[in-house]
């Protein structure tokens, strides 16, 4: 039986690498299972992402959207040939994020989709939602570029096109979990949703 393909999304500090180290933990006492971080800092399209992030270089909107897909594409026959081998792969973030941050910044939304288009489907998609009230208590921004609450409240309003868009084309797999409360009920509302039967072949995103 292959392994299913869970993607947890949400703005910065709604909890997700918390809640995916959690649920990975759970996951292993069934069997195998892995993390996969987006952006993958580690290889060398991650670096430039990743000092993109960090202000150390300016890129053009457009080349730094791509650059982000063009991670998850590198890193997609990974993904694809662990879960033919029955191990099942949770990402901490995917292309949601690409089009809800590229569109929030100007970007036009069918543009933002496009490079996305056949990468590995998610079984499910944990989208953590917190008010930016929330947020905020869990501290100040950090230095990162899209860490200011416009960036951050704009990014929320393009999430939620996005989540229209997935149930459009892939309907039942978008689950939106409230984020708010202890990291213990977080985990516990996730526990629910995330149990979905996979008999079908692993799918392609947005086809
Ligand atoms: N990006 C990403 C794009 O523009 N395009 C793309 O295609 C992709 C993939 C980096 C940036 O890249 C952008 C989006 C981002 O701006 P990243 O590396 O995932 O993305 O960002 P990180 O900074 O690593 O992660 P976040 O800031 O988003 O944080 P998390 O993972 O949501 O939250 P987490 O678990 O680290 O928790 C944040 C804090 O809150 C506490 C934690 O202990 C931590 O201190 N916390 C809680 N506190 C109270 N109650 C709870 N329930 C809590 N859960 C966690
Ligand atoms: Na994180």
């Amino acid at each position: 039986m292959r392994g299913k393909f869970i993607v947890l999304e949400g703005l910065d500090r709604s909890g997700k690498s918390t809640q995916v180290d959690r649920l990975i933990q759970r996951l292993e006492q069934d069997g195998p299972a892995r993390l996969q971080k987006f952006p993958d800092r580690t290889t060398s399209i991650g670096k430039m992402i990743d000092a993109y992030l960090q202000s150390k270089t300016e890129m053009d909107d457009r080349a730094i959207h791509l650059l982000f897909s063009a991670n998850r594409w590198e890193c997609s026959k990974r993904i694809r040939e662990d879960i033919a081998k029955g191990i099942t792969v949770v990402a901490d973030r995917y292309a949601f994020s690409g089009i809800a941050f590229s569109a929030a910044k100007g970007l036009p939304f069918d543009y933002c989709l496009a490079p996305d288009e056949g990468l590995p489907l998610p079984d499910v998609v944990i989208n953590l939602s917190l008010s930016p009230e929330d947020a905020a208590k869990r501290g100040q921004y950090g230095e990162e570029k899209y860490e200011t609450l416009d960036m951050q409240e704009r990014t929320r309003a393009q999430f939620k096109l996005v989540a229209r868009e997935m149930e459009r084309r892939h309907p039942g797999r978008w689950k939106d979990v409230d984020a708010a409360g202890s990291v213990e009920e977080v985990g516990e509302r996730i526990r629910q949703v995330v149990g979905v039967e996979v008999d079908t072949e692993l799918g392609q995103l947005w086809m």
